[in-house]
């Protein structure tokens, strides 16, 4: 079983997005802030739609943390939806005084036919409310949790954008010098697409502004990197403990994310594995690489390497210029569904990665280090930091 589990609920327009997340230590300082920092993260980005001019994304934690303490219980945390407010008659739990019109004109590229089908439902908004990219605030929330664990053993977790619409960032730095706090670190979240090049930025901007004309969307790419891991989090001994594969499934259900890769992935695939394989040597009781081609994981462990990953983010679903579909209610040909939406929300599903990045390595932290408490926790990682002979 997981050792830390957390499970969402809610609706893109209906009151909130729920989440409990379980198994956290008693003891970790926890406060709404650190959480509703992140939330506020997640929702910039040039490019993101109406919608972020009318939430103002906050945590309200109800249960699981006492004096700003974790307490070992679950952790519940409610993120109200502003816009209710205007979805009432449409979006409550209670039977409807006047039942909406359905919507019956499913977009390419979203759930919505296939959930429809699947869950037998003549109104495809039934399938869009869950299925919308709203769901994934209250999993930044949870990200939140495991990310103050994390920082509570020195492991740190940011993310950048490596490209949109085909515009890519050919910055190559130390990830030290943007994934630990810092100038590089601030001028990155300062970046109106959390991308470090200044010029990179102002072309994928150009690329946002030029599709908006076009009623279309882009996609991209984004990059997170963990720094501080102990090694020998994951295991090579079963298909579902190698870390690589956790991490890819999790960040791989991100809404839009249709491909990831650990280290230098689809570029290793084309080399030589004289100039894949990163060379071992010691220095100062420590085992290290003479570079980092696999991504701080071999065999699905960590190798005390950062570790780093990819995702490929597909361009959003809705379109102003709609593509065609099928009226589910007459089975005619006729233009897909188009809802209010974002251009582009690559930036954000860094802040997302990010998140589900930070719960999969705080479970493998707790499935290596356990405990119960934080002062139990932090006792356990030393002496495995110890014992592999890397120091923090
Ligand atoms: C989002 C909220 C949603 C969408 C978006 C992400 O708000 P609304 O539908 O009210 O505009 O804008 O979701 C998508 C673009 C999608 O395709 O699911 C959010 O809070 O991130």
């Amino acid at each position: 079983m997981p050792h830390l589990r957390w499970l969402t609920s809610g609706e893109s327009h209906g009151p909130a997005l729920s989440v409990i997340v379980d198994g956290v230590p008693a003891g970790l300082s926890l406060g709404a802030e650190a959480i509703n920092h992140d939330l506020a993260r997640r929702q910039l980005g040039y490019g993101r739609g109406g919608r972020m001019k009318i939430e103002r994304d906050r945590a309200l934690i109800e249960g699981g943390v006492r004096g700003g303490e974790t307490l070992g219980a679950p952790i519940g945390l409610r993120i109200e939806n502003r816009d209710f407010a205007n979805w009432q008659g449409r979006m409550g739990a209670e039977v409807f005084e006047t039942a909406p019109a359905p919507l019956s004109t499913p977009r390419p590229g979203h759930a919505d036919l296939a959930g429809a089908l699947k869950f037998d439902r003549r109104d495809v908004r039934d399938v869009l409310e869950r299925a919308s990219a709203r769901e994934t605030a209250a999993r930044v929330a949870a990200g939140a949790v495991a990310r103050a664990l994390l920082a509570a053993v020195e492991v740190r977790v940011a993310s950048r954008v490596c490209a949109i619409g085909g515009v890519e960032d050919p910055t190559e730095v130390d990830p030290r010098q943007w994934c630990l706090p810092g100038p590089g670190r601030d001028a990155l979240e300062a970046s109106s697409l959390r991308v470090l090049s200044a010029e990179a930025e102002e072309a994928m901007r150009e690329a946002i502004h030029s599709v908006s004309h076009e009623g279309d969307t882009l996609g991209g790419v984004v990059e997170v990197v963990a720094l501080g891991l102990p090694v020998g989090l994951g295991s090579y001994t079963q298909w579902d403990r190698k870390l690589d594969a956790r991490l890819a499934g999790a960040v791989m259900s991100v809404h839009a994310i249709k491909a990831v890769e650990l280290g230098d992935g689809w570029a290793a695939a084309g080399r030589r594995g004289s100039a894949v394989h990163d060379p071992i040597t010691r220095q100062h009781g420590r085992y290290l690489r003479t570079q980092n081609v696999a991504g701080g994981l071999e065999g699905g462990v960590t190798n005390g390497e950062a570790l780093t990953l990819r995702a490929a983010m597909k361009p959003i679903s809705t379109l102003r210029r709609p593509l065609p579909s099928v009226d589910l209610l007459t089975h005619r040909p006729v233009d897909a569904n188009t809802e209010r939406s974002d251009l582009c929300a690559v930036p954000a599903a860094g802040v997302v990665v990010e998140a589900m990045v930070c719960l999969v390595l705080a479970d493998a932290l707790l499935e290596k280090c356990g405990g119960d408490s934080m002062r139990e926790l932090l006792r356990n990682v030393e002496a495995v930091r110890q014992q592999m002979g890397a120091h923090p």
